[in-house]
């Protein structure tokens, strides 16, 4: 691979985005390493992932010089080819997936992090819905992410107006999780990547899979869905676990089943 860089770090794989000097732009050969890099983290048994990108950007969106002179770029066919099974594969995964957002974050560089489950972001790094600037519609889940986290009224406002927001007024609006210092930012999602890989794997599976159906479910059926998954949660491994740790006043040891 040469646009991802994929590392494991105990139970962490960590997957950095690796095209600095276009600021991680997605290209056709991104998307497809980026794809091979989560089959790749699941396959082996990562149990959280940590995705960031190189240099001083996070990720500029579609690389906006891949279209060739004269050709009529099928927008639609490339979201639906790469872009959206992206996002549903981030959503799909069955272990946490913390994203750093190293620098600017713009179109669907934006949609990539907040597929993520927890946001972290870089004290200079900002958030652009770079779309209306090209005439274009937020795509790659914005649409629908947006006003889920922050309100109608900031969700329409940063679309239709494609102005740039710092991390600290991302962080305020709800957007993302937390914000850190640049020179802290790696080590505290890494801190946060390793928490979480060595955490309770299965039972955080089920927890991203109760908040992926709530957006659709009325509360009957989210209260059914929740009795469902915590009956398969409290027969795990790690359920014992998590009360014995309790019960004996020390630290648990997960081991994710
Ligand atoms: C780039 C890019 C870029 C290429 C920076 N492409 N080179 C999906 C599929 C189908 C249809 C369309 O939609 C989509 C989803 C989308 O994501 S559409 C939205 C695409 N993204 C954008 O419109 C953002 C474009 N970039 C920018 O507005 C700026 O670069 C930002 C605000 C991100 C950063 O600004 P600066 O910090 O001033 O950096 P810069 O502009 O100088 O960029 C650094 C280099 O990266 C530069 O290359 P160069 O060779 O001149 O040094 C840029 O051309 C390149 N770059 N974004 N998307």
């Amino acid at each position: 691979m040469t646009t991802v860089i994929v590392e494991r770090a105990g139970t962490v794989a960590r997957i950095t985005l690796n095209r600095p000097d276009k600021l991680n732009a997605f290209t056709e050969e991104l998307h497809q390493e980026l794809f091979a890099a989560l089959g790749e983290a699941e396959a082996q048994g990562a149990r959280a992932v940590l995705l960031t990108g190189a240099g001083r950007g996070f990720c500029a969106g579609q690389d906006l010089n891949q279209r060739k002179p004269g050709e009529v770029f099928d927008s639609t066919a490339t979201l639906k080819r790469l872009y959206n099974p992206l996002i549903r594969r981030i959503r799909a995964l069955p272990m946490p997936v913390v994203c750093a957002v190293n620098g600017v974050a713009a179109g669907a560089g934006v949609s990539l992090a907040l597929a993520c489950d927890v946001v972290l972001a870089a004290r200079s790094a900002t958030f652009l819905q770079a779309f209306a600037r090209l005439g274009l519609v937020p795509d790659s889940g914005a649409t629908w992410m947006l006003p889920r986290l922050i309100g109608d009224a900031r969700a329409r406002g940063l679309a239709l107006l494609a102005e740039k927001i710092t991390a600290e007024q991302a962080l305020s609006w709800g957007l993302i999780w937390q914000v850190h210092d640049d020179d802290k930012l790696m080590a505290e999602a890494s801190a946060l990547a390793t928490r979480l890989g060595d955490g309770p794997t299965a039972g955080y599976a089920k927890i991203k899979q109760a908040f992926a159906a709530s957006a659709d479910n009325t509360l009957d059926q989210q209260l059914d869905l929740e009795a469902e998954l915590q009956g398969k949660a409290a027969q795990s491994a790690d359920f014992k676990e998590g009360v014995a740790a309790f019960l004996e006043k020390r630290g648990a040891r997960f081991t994710g089943r």
